[in-house]
């Protein structure tokens, strides 16, 4: 079975918020900088930093990491490995930077530890908040959204379907149960 969750307009409503929040708690766009996590934080990344572009009339910084390639989406419990981090761009520097790591959903928070370890590689941010377009609960660490479009409880059966136009040519959260 599957329940709309957010449709177009409520997921536009919340990007548009997590973006005045984000200006807010950085007091402006100074060293800002947005870093999606693959796949779907990628898009929503870029939303948020176009958003901000259009708000504060000046170009944000967004990249992208992708923690995620060797995860097993499917099997939960394979996918709690390790998985590998491969940072898109090693030129890219975040010293001193105030980075926004942005997912589209946080669940155990092992994706969100591996993106702060490949961070942690690639320099030292003043600081790093994390933004989300659901958290569905069910955390294994303590990690924490700074920034969420919507608390979904969940159960671990559950999936949640964030679908975004760049790929999947509609924009909807749904849970599937
Ligand atoms: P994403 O890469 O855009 O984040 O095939 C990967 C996709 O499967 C992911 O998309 C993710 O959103 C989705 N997915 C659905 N349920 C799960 C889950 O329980 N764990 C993980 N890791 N991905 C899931
Ligand atoms: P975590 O590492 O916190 O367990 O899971 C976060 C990552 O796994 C996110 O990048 C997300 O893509 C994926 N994920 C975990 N559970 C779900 C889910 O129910 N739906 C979707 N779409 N992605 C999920
Ligand atoms: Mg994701």
């Amino acid at each position: 079975m599957r329940k709309l969750i957010m449709d177009k307009m409520a997921m536009q409503r919340a990007l548009t918020r997590i973006t005045y929040e984000i200006i807010e708690r950085n007091k402006g766009i100074k060293d800002l900088m947005i870093i999606g996590i693959k796949t779907r934080g990628v898009y929503l990344a870029k939303r948020i930093a176009k958003r901000l572009d259009r708000l504060e009339k000046a170009k944000v910084p967004v990249t992208s990491l992708d923690v995620t390639k060797y995860r097993d989406d499917i099997d939960h419990d394979s996918s709690h490995k390790d998985p590998n981090v491969v940072p898109d761009n090693k030129s890219v520097s975040i010293e001193k930077k105030n980075v926004v790591l942005v997912d589209d959903v946080l669940y155990t928070g092992r994706t969100v530890k591996a993106a702060l370890s490949a961070l942690s590689e690639l320099g030292r941010p003043r600081t790093v908040r994390l933004a989300v377009l659901v958290d569905r609960g069910h955390r294994e660490l303590p990690i924490r959204a700074d920034f969420v479009g919507k608390n979904i409880p969940s159960s671990r059966k559950e999936r949640i379907r964030v679908s975004v136009m760049e790929k999947d040519h509609r924009d909807a959260v749904e849970i599937i149960h």
